[in-house]
C-alpha cells in the first residue's frame, strides 16, 4: 500500500543542519482523536495545526482517523474516493458489514486525509461490544454514560479499521498508531488485545481525575502522591472511563503527554510515567516585514480603543492613549483557569494605581463563553452612542468643510467664528446630551442567564470593581468567544489577542495551554504560571521569561494569596511602562515563536513515530522503550536587557511617555543583538541528536 520513500529531516532556520536520512519504506501513520474534524477543545488546535508538518514527514502515509459528524463534514471535508486500494477494499468492507465509514481530505493545511467512523450508524453494537469489553477485560459501562458509549463505538470501529488494513494489504505495511486521549484509547487496547501488528502511541492531554479533582476542592499538586485512584474515580461516578484510559496507557508501546507537569500527573494518576514528552507548538505565521506584527497591535489596538469609546460612553474621563487592554480567555472554568486569583490581583492592583495617583488605565476583558441570553441594552446603545457621536461629527465636518471651500473660491479667509451656525450647535449639543448615562458602564457585555450565581460576576458584587470614574482597573465580562460578525465587537479573536497588551492566564490546572503560546507567536506578552505545561516549558527553556515577556506566575509553591501579590506585582509593573519599553518587549516575545513551531517541536514528535515504525514490529508486544527528552537548549536573557532591572524600568509611575518617544531608539540594532544571541544555543555542540533523543539500533 505504501510508497516507498525516505525523508530526510533537515534542520529549520536558526537551527543547525541536519543531515541524518531516514528510509522510512513501508510505514503509515494513523492518528486517532475523537477530535479529528471536530472541534471541542485544545486536541483540535494539536492536530489542525500540526498537520502540515506531519503531512509533510508523512506524505501519502498519513491518515488521521476520527468520529464523522455531518455538521463539520460539510464545511470541513472534501470526501473522496479512498487513495489506494488497500483502504478501498478495507472500507468496502467495513460498510457492507453494517458500518459507514467515509474517506476524504480535511481542508486545513497541509490537507490530510481522513477517515471518518459514524459511531451513531454501528449504535446496533453497542451491546455486544460492551459485553465483548466486559469480558475480555472486565471493564463495564453504563448505559447512560453518552460518551463513554461512543468512546466504545469508535474504539471498535477503529481497531475493526486498522485489523482490516493489515488483513487487505497483501504485504502489511509497518502501521504507527497514535491515539490521543481516553476517548479514542480503546481503540489501542483492542489492538493490542487482538495482537495487531501495529506500534501504539497514547498521548494524554489531561488526566479525567486531574479534571475531576481540580475542578473540586482539593490541594491537588500537594496530595498527588496520596489519592486512591480508584475510589477517587468511584466517588466521581468515572470510574469506569478512568479504566478505559487506563487501559490505553498501559497498553500503550509508548505513552506521551504534553508536558513535564501532566507527566508527573500521570505518573501518580495513571500509574506510567510517560515515556516522552512532546509539547505542543503551533503553526506559526511569519510575516516578511519583520515589524509588520507591530503594525497589526496597532490597528486592532485602535478597534478595541472604538469599542471602548462606546462602552464607556459619558464616563470617558481617562486617557485611552494611556489604558492598557489586558484580557483573560478561554473555557469558563473560574478556578482552574484562574479567573479567581485575576480578579481578585485586578482590585489589589486598582488600589495601587489609585494611592500612587496613576494616569494609567487597565482594561481588564473576560472572554469566557456562559449561558446568556445575548447582548444587553446598555450595552449595545453604547455603540450606537459612539456611532451617532461618529456621524454628527462627519456632518458637521462636510458642513465646513463646504463653507470653507466656499469663501476660499472667492478669495477669502474665512471668519472662523461663523464657520458653524445655530443648527451646528443643535445638531452637537443634542448628540452631547445623548451621551448623559444614569448608570455606570456595564461590567458584562450580556444578560447572563445565571446572574445571580454567576462566579465572575459574584466576585465582582464582592470586589466592588463596578467601572467607577475612581477606578483605574475596569472590567468587561464577554461571556462569549469572539466573532468577526458580532454587532458589539467585530473581531475575531487573533485581532483581538493582537490588540491587546497583555494576556493573562493564571491557571491552576492546564496540562499545556494554548492561550499563552498563541500570544506569544503574536508577539504579545503573557502571565502563565508554573503550573500550566506552558509556563513550565518557558521557564526550562528560557533563561530569564519575563524579559521576553513570558510572566510565569508561582502557584506551585505560594499560597493562593502569595500568588495574588504576585500577579499583582506583575501587573503593577507592566502599568509601569512606557509604550517604547512596551514595543521592545513585544519584539522579544514574538522572537520565542520559533520555539513554538511544529517546524521544530516536530521534531521532538517526529523522532516518537519513527523509533516506533523502526522497532516495534519485530515484537508485537511490544518493547518498552529508554525516555526521550527534548531538553538541550535554552535562550538566554536577550542582549538588549540592562543587567539590573531598575535600568530597565522607570522608578517613578509618573514618567512622562513623550520623553520615550523622543529617545532615540535603533529597534533594527536592538534586534540584531538579540538576535545574534538566541541563535547561540543551537549552535551550541550539545544541540545533538544523540543527547536530545536517542534512536535505538532495530534488532
Ligand atoms: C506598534 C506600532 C506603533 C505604536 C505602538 C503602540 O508598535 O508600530 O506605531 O505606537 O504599537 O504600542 P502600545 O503598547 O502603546 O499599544
Ligand atoms: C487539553 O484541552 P483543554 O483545554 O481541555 O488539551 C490541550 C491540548 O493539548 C491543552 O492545551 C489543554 O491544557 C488541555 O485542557
Amino acid at each position: 500500500m505504501p510508497l516507498a520513500r525516505s525523508l530526510s529531516v533537515t534542520s529549520l532556520s536558526g537551527l543547525e543542519e541536519w543531515d541524518e536520512e531516514f528510509d522510512r519504506e513501508d510505514a503509515v501513520l494513523f492518528e486517532i482523536a475523537w477530535e479529528v474534524a471536530n472541534k471541542v477543545g485544545g486536541i483540535y488546535t494539536v492536530i489542525q495545526t500540526k498537520a502540515r508538518l506531519t503531512c509533510e514527514e508523512w506524505g501519502e502515509n498519513y491518515f488521521l482517523v476520527g468520529p464523522y459528524m455531518e455538521s463539520s463534514v460539510r464545511t470541513q471535508v472534501e470526501l473522496i474516493e479512498p487513495c489506494n486500494a488497500a483502504l478501498r477494499r478495507t472500507i468496502d468492507k467495513m460498510n457492507s458489514s453494517g458500518c459507514k465509514v467515509y474517506f476524504g481530505r480535511w481542508l486545513i493545511e497541509g490537507s490530510p486525509y481522513v477517515i471518518l467512523l459514524d459511531v451513531g450508524f454501528t449504535a446496533w453494537s453497542l451491546d455486544h461490544w460492551k459485553s465483548e469489553l466486559w469480558e475480555n477485560c472486565s471493564i463495564g459501562v453504563p448505559w447512560f454514560d453518552r460518551e463513554a458509549n461512543d468512546a466504545i463505538l469508535f474504539g471498535f470501529l477503529t481497531a475493526w479499521l486498522l485489523g482490516e488494513v493489515c488483513t487487505q494489504c497483501d504485504e502489511p505495511p509497518h502501521i504507527a498508531a497514535h491515539f490521543h486521549e481516553w476517548l479514542a484509547g480503546l481503540g489501542l487496547v483492542l489492538c493490542r488485545q487482538r495482537q495487531l501488528p501495529v506500534a501504539t502511541i497514547f498521548t494524554t492531554h489531561a488526566t479525567l481525575l486531574g479534571r475531576y479533582l481540580c475542578a473540586g476542592n482539593v490541594d491537588f499538586y500537594n496530595n498527588l502522591a496520596e489519592f486512591n485512584v480508584d475510589k477517587e474515580a468511584g466517588d466521581r461516578q468515572i470510574y469506569h472511563r478512568y479504566c478505559l484510559e487506563r487501559a490505553a496507557v498501559r497498553c500503550a508501546h509508548v505513552f506521551t503527554t504534553v508536558s513535564q507537569i501532566t507527566a508527573i500527573e500521570a505518573e501518580h494518576l495513571l500509574k506510567r510515567k510517560p515515556d516522552i514528552v512532546t509539547p505542543n507548538g503551533l503553526n506559526v505565521k511569519k510575516f516578511s516585514a519583520m515589524h509588520e506584527f507591530q503594525n497589526l497591535h496597532a490597528q486592532s489596538k485602535a478597534r478595541i480603543q472604538e469599542f471602548v469609546r462606546g462602552h464607556f460612553y459619558g464616563h470617558l474621563d481617562f486617557n485611552l492613549d494611556k489604558t492598557v487592554f489586558l484580557f483573560i480567555a478561554g473555557r469558563y472554568e473560574f478556578s482552574n483557569k484562574g479567573a479567581d486569583i485575576f480578579l481578585e490581583a485586578l482590585a489589589r492592583l486598582n488600589y495601587l494605581l489609585r494611592v500612587n495617583h496613576s494616569d494609567v488605565t487597565i482594561i481588564a476583558f473576560f472572554i469566557m463563553p456562559a449561558r446568556t441570553n445575548n447582548f444587553n441594552v446598555e450595552t449595545l446603545k453604547g455603540q450606537a452612542v459612539r456611532k451617532q457621536l461618529w456621524d454628527t461629527a462627519q456632518t458637521v465636518k462636510e458642513r465646513f468643510g463646504k463653507k470653507l471651500y466656499e469663501s476660499l473660491l472667492v478669495g477669502q479667509l474665512p471668519d472662523v467664528s461663523k464657520m458653524l451656525d445655530k443648527e451646528d450647535f443643535t445638531m452637537m449639543k443634542r448628540a452631547i446630551f445623548a451621551t448623559q448615562r444614569q448608570c455606570l458602564p456595564p461590567v458584562c457585555s450580556h444578560n447572563m442567564l445565571e446572574d445571580s450565581s454567576d462566579p465572575i460576576l459574584n466576585c465582582i458584587r464582592r470586589i466592588g470593581l463596578f467601572n467607577t470614574a475612581q477606578d483605574r482597573v475596569k472590567v468587561i465580562f464577554h461571556p462569549e468567544f469572539l466573532s468577526s460578525t458580532s454587532p458589539l465587537l467585530p473581531m475575531d479573536y487573533e485581532e483581538f489577542v493582537r490588540g491587546c497588551h497583555l494576556g493573562v492566564f493564571p491557571s491552576y490546572y492546564e496540562p499545556w495551554g494554548y492561550t499563552p503560546a498563541e500570544c506569544t507567536v503574536m508577539g504579545i506578552p503573557s502571565i502563565s504560571t508554573n503550573l500550566s505545561g506552558f509556563g513550565c516549558f518557558m521557564e526550562e527553556h528560557i533563561a530569564d521569561p519575563s524579559a521576553y515577556g513570558i510572566y510565569i506566575l508561582d502557584r506551585r509553591y505560594r499560597g493562593v494569596d502569595e500568588s495574588c501579590n504576585q500577579l499583582t506585582s506583575f501587573l503593577f509593573q507592566f502599568c509601569q511602562q512606557s509604550r517604547r519599553q512596551r514595543i521592545i518587549q513585544r519584539n522579544r516575545t514574538e522572537r520565542l515563536s520559533d520555539l513554538l513551531d511544529w517546524r521544530y517541536l516536530g521534531r521532538v514528535r517526529y523522532y516518537t513515530h519513527t523509533k516506533h515504525t523502526v522497532n516495534c514490529f519485530s515484537d508485537h508486544q511490544g518493547p518498552m522503550l529508554c525516555p526521550l527528552s527534548a531538553t538541550g537548549f535554552r535562550y538566554p536573557r536577550p542582549a538588549s536587557v540592562p543587567p539590573s532591572p531598575a535600568h530597565s524600568l522607570h522608578s517613578s509611575p509618573h514618567h512622562s511617555e513623550a520623553e520615550d518617544e523622543e529617545e532615540p531608539y535603533d529597534e533594527d540594532l536592538e534586534a540584531e543583538k538579540d538576535r545574534v544571541n538566541i541563535r547561540q544555543p543551537f549552535n551550541m555542540p550539545n544541540w545533538n541528536k544523540n543527547q536530545t533523543v536517542s534512536l535505538p539500533e532495530k534488532n
